[in-house]
């Protein structure tokens, strides 16, 4: 049967969106930033023959958890700047083989270009959300400006970190109730960092890479990017609190309780001061 240019297919197109957005806020420069997107047989068979390898890509980590299923993914040291005029060169549709050892590209990454260079991080991160949450599909990895600089200012302490992220804008609370997880600074790239990314990713869909960005899963591009979107936004806001001379008052740990209710969910547990 014929196949539909891959270019129509909405997931290419979001890959193509998303990141010359992300772009234009700032928060990939360079090659800063990738982006993972699980997808469905279904969704790829339309547009690309399953049996036509185009070349094998070998992997230094074990995903045999993944095995058989597809992914979209942005290339190494390709640059979001760039994807929207030249998708096939900096984005490749893979399939992890049945060993979980190596990736069939089955599309893109067009002059012997591979997968980005945080693959273990994605991947592992991956494999941890559809434990918790079978519905994830998407990894986005950026460099959040806001978000980045409160790593050097802010206590690394999640708790406390979450907190002053509730605390600066009302929404934050009621998109991300879990609350953010820190790692310590570590190379990237590595399987050590994918593997502590990974461990967070169980317990919050945002991890800060400390000097370096943040992480983020979600179930489409729009959950993913609106909740990195809303977290940067308090980072920002942050920002500004401290550069007109700090906090004077802020919501109350009763407020935030009120608005759990109002939304009907549950903050992570100890975060807030118990009700009264
Ligand atoms: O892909 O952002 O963390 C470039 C990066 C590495
Ligand atoms: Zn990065």
């Amino acid at each position: 049967m014929k196949k539909i240019d891959i270019l129509a297919a909405p997931f290419v197109q979001e890959m193509m969106n998303t990141t010359a957005n992300l772009y234009r806020l700032g928060w990939d420069e360079r090659n800063g930033g990738n982006i993972s997107y699980l997808l469905d047989e279904e969704d790829v068979k339309p547009f690309l023959d399953l049996d036509k390898v185009i070349r094998e890509i070998p992997m230094i980590f074990d995903a045999s958890k993944l095995a058989g299923r597809y992914f979209i993914v942005t290339g190494s040291g390709k640059y979001f700047k760039n994807v929207i005029n030249a998708p096939a060169e900096n984005l490749g549709i893979v399939r992890v083989a049945a060993n979980g050892k190596s990736l069939d590209l089955l599309w893109g990454l067009e002059n012997d270009a591979v997968p980005t260079s945080e693959l273990p991080s994605h991947f592992m991160s991956h494999i941890a959300r559809l434990e918790v949450d079978p519905e994830n599909r998407i990894i986005m990895h950026n460099h959040a400006s806001h978000l980045l600089a409160m790593t050097f200012t802010h206590e690394m302490d999640e708790k406390a970190f979450t907190r002053t992220l509730w605390q600066m804008c009302t929404e934050c609370l009621v998109v991300f109730p879990e609350g953010v997880s820190l790692l310590p600074w570590m190379v990237p790239g590595t399987n050590e960092i994918g593997e502590a990314t990974a461990a967070k990713m169980k317990e919050t869909r945002l991890v800060m890479w400390p000097q370096h960005g943040v992480y983020g899963a979600g179930k489409d591009m729009d959950e993913v990017f609106g909740l990195i979107e809303t977290a940067e936004k308090a980072a920002q806001v942050y920002t500004y609190v401290c550069a007109q001379g700090g906090v004077k008052q802020t919501i109350s740990d009763a407020d935030l309780w009120r608005l759990a209710d109002a939304f009907g969910l549950t903050p992570r547990e100890g975060y807030l001061a118990p009700r009264a």
